[in-house]
């Protein structure tokens, strides 16, 4: 994933759990292409919406890291598109927030247990 200028990240909308957790913990700001005319909720089964110097987004993030998790990561930073289409498909903009089949799963505690659940 390019850097754009400095300090500064373009997501892609799918992005790469390393890219993402790297931006994350180099204080970069992230940009999702959603801002640019690009899809916002994707066509996957899972689709993760996280909120640039969020910690608990990161907790989710480096859990994923660490066990080789590799999702579609949203990030809402900057861009009220993708923030209106967590509000309005989720029902509240509390990121992180990982859709499964389209339901919001809002508490990071609970997304790491399900994804321990589910990707052991
Ligand atoms: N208990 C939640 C806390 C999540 C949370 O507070 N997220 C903040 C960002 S660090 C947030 O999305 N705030 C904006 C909002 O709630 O509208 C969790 O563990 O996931």
């Amino acid at each position: 994933m390019p850097a754009i200028g400095f300090g500064t990240y373009r997501v892609n909308g799918l992005a790469g759990v390393d890219t993402i957790v790297h931006a994350l913990e180099n204080g970069y700001r992230l940009i999702p292409s959603s801002a640019l005319g690009g899809t916002i909720m994707t066509e996957s089964k899972y689709t993760l919406y996280v909120l640039d110097g969020c910690p608990f987004c990161t907790k989710v993030l480096t859990y994923m890291k660490e066990h080789g998790i590799e999702l579609p990561v949203v990030s809402i930073t900057g861009n009220e598109a993708a923030r209106a289409e967590l509000v309005r498909v989720g029902g509240k903009a509390q990121c992180p927030c990982l859709f499964i089949d389209g339901k919001p799963m809002y508490e990071s505690g609970d997304i790491v247990d399900y994804l321990a659940k589910t990707f052991a």
